[in-house]
């Protein structure tokens, strides 16, 4: 069947292919969450930023959470706990939704959930989710890359219908490095060249260098959409299509970057076989066997 959005293995060399998909599905009436303006925003960018959603005892709590995790030897030793490439430092935990319980009720507070509900006209379920540390001084960075792109090739999530929520557990400034996108970039889908190696997660989730869109490709995206980058307080939230490009630069500053993050999948978008000849991710990191549509809460996730 002919695929769209074929990279890597299925194409000769990178390519610039227009989106098919809408980018806010049913035109946003599924739920009542964004704004009309915040609506066409993350229509006409890839990315809408809700300042501090989450006030300060809630961003608190969040932080003594990781703050256990980080420190649990038991969770440092599973899979889910990923390293820096050059060191035993961490860089993400994966699946935190089902690791810690005050998490798995912060993927369903109503602030959040709705948007998602929202911009892809359904109920939806967790993808993937993360929290990923970028430490003071020595913290990495994250190459530019559309999360579709792997999503498709790897997973094999069939359309553009993800949502990526990023909630800030940190001031994100201006040096620490914050999440940068391109505006605009989710209507072009980036075929990049080159094979996926055999358990490409183990190295990607550290350094990734397959699914990396070309130099030609991204000075062209970036003239027509610039670069923004997202500084905004701890609590914040950044909600990104999934084919939105960016990336983020290492933290040589003192102040810790810290954000969680979950993918909300549609549930008309369920995964199918990866593309590239490749075996299913661990479903740590793609959910492809166990989940349901999730239900909000009826209040903060705190407070429930
Ligand atoms: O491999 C993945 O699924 C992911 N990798 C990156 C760099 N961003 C999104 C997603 O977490
Ligand atoms: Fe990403």
């Amino acid at each position: 069947m002919h695929d769209p959005y074929a990279s890597r293995g299925e194409v000769q060399e990178a390519a610039i292919i227009t989106r098919r998909e809408p980018v806010v599905y049913g035109e946003g009436h599924y739920a009542d969450a964004l704004s009309a303006q915040q609506l066409s925003d993350y229509e006409r960018n890839g990315f809408v930023v809700l300042p501090e959603l989450f006030n300060a005892r809630e961003v608190q709590a969040l932080l003594d959470e990781l703050t256990t995790m980080s420190a649990d030897r038991g969770l440092l030793g599973r899979d889910e706990a990923i390293t820096e490439p050059d060191s035993l430092a961490l860089r993400s935990i994966f699946k935190v939704h089902k690791l810690n319980p005050l998490l798995g009720k912060l993927a369903r507070d109503p602030r959040v959930i709705h948007v998602a509900r929202q911009v892809l006209g359904s109920e939806v379920y967790l993808h993937q989710s993360r929290i990923n540390m970028k430490p003071g001084f020595n913290g990495k960075e994250f190459y530019w890359h559309s999360d579709f792109e792997t999503w498709h090739v790897e997973d094999g999530m069939p359309s553009m219908r993800a949502v990526s929520c990023s909630i800030l557990l940190t001031d994100n400034n201006a040096c620490n490095g914050p999440l940068m996108l391109v505006p605009g970039s989710h209507r072009q889908f980036i075929a990049c060249a080159g094979e996926t190696p055999e358990h490409n997660y183990k190295h990607s989730l550290k350094q990734q260098e397959t699914g990396v869109p070309d130099e030609l490709s991204l000075k062209l995206l970036v003239e027509q959409g610039g670069i923004e980058a997202v500084t905004a307080k701890a609590g914040s939230v950044i909600f990104f299509e999934c084919n939105t490009m960016h990336g983020s630069s290492g933290n040589i500053s003192p102040w810790p970057r810290a954000n969680a993050f979950f993918v909300y999948n549609s549930m008309e978008n369920t995964l199918g076989e990866p593309r590239d000849g490749l075996a299913p991710r661990p479903e740590y990191i793609a959910t492809r066997e166990s989940f349901e549509p999730l239900q909000p809460l009826g209040s903060s996730f705190l407070v429930e």
